[in-house]
């Protein structure tokens, strides 16, 4: 581990551009779950995931996803940024990392400060009616979900986060893949790349690239200098005590 972290800590010195791919796993110290981690939505069933973020089966019964969202949004006001994502606001300040592309829906990267954020899977800042397009912020939406089962707009038509569900296509694609090509490193952190097409990012790095997830990411690239399986929060504070930065 020492070994890894030295290496990790010459990699980050010596690049001039860096790109990052984050997923679910930056954000379950702040207290959101994730997917396929040890207590993850597909492990716990708290919510089914199949049901609650399949487009199909939202036109057909939206009620799994909005009671989802209904918590999920009520959490929003007690979660904070994790140390990862400081760190990672943190190295865009120092003009290392040039893009942020998540796959996450929690906006925790620009809470945290970060400009340069590709939401791939969209986010709860907006919401449009299906039916007339009429948009909606944040606020109104929260407002909706506390007093509507099914937010409804005036003229009827159900109300939909603009957040990707699968079976509909991501945003920011092309710049992802832009920014991937053209780094010096891409760190792949906290996500266990099966979800495509933000899982096909790594391929396009000319670069190298270090895996931050404690479970093993299968990605068969020869570029991948390091795969460090280990917690990320940990993990950066050993890297930000390398590196002398106050976080
Ligand atoms: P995932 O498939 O659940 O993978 C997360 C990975 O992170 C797993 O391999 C875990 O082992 C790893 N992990 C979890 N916690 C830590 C930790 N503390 N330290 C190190 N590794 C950790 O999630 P992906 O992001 O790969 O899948 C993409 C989906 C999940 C996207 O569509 C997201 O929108 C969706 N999602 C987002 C959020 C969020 O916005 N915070 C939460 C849950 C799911």
């Amino acid at each position: 581990m020492d070994k890894s972290l030295t290496a990790f800590v010459e990699l980050i010195k010596q690049s001039e551009s860096i790109a990052v791919l984050t997923g679910a796993g930056i954000s379950t110290s702040a207290g959101i779950p994730d997917f396929r981690g040890p207590k993850g939505l597909y492990v716990t069933r708290q919510y089914d995931p199949e049901k609650v973020f399949d487009i199909n089966y939202f036109y057909h019964d939206p009620k799994p996803f909005f009671a989802f969202a209904r918590d999920f949004l009520t959490l929003e006001n007690k979660i904070r940024p994790t140390y990862a994502h400081r760190f990672l606001t943190h190295l865009e300040k120092e003009g290392k990392i040039k893009g942020i592309v998540t796959q996450n829906i929690d906006s925790l990267h620009q809470i945290a400060g970060s400009k340069n954020v590709y939401e791939m899977h969209g986010s709860f800042w907006q919401s449009h009616c299906l039916k007339c397009s009429k948009e909606f912020s944040f606020d109104q939406m929260k407002k909706k979900l506390g007093e509507e089962e099914i937010p409804k707009c005036s003229c009827g038509g159900v109300i939909k986060p603009d957040i990707v569900f699968f079976g509909e296509n991501v945003k920011y694609y092309s710049e992802s893949v832009a920014l991937a090509e053209r780094v010096d490193l891409f760190l792949v952190v906290g996500t266990s790349c099966v979800v495509y097409p933000a899982a096909s990012l790594p391929h396009y790095v000319r670069g190298q690239i270090v895996i931050v997830n404690q479970s093993k990411v299968s990605l068969p690239l020869a570029n991948i200098a390091l795969a460090i399986e280990h917690d990320i929060d940990e993990t950066f504070t050993s890297i930000v005590q390398r590196l002398g930065y106050k976080i």
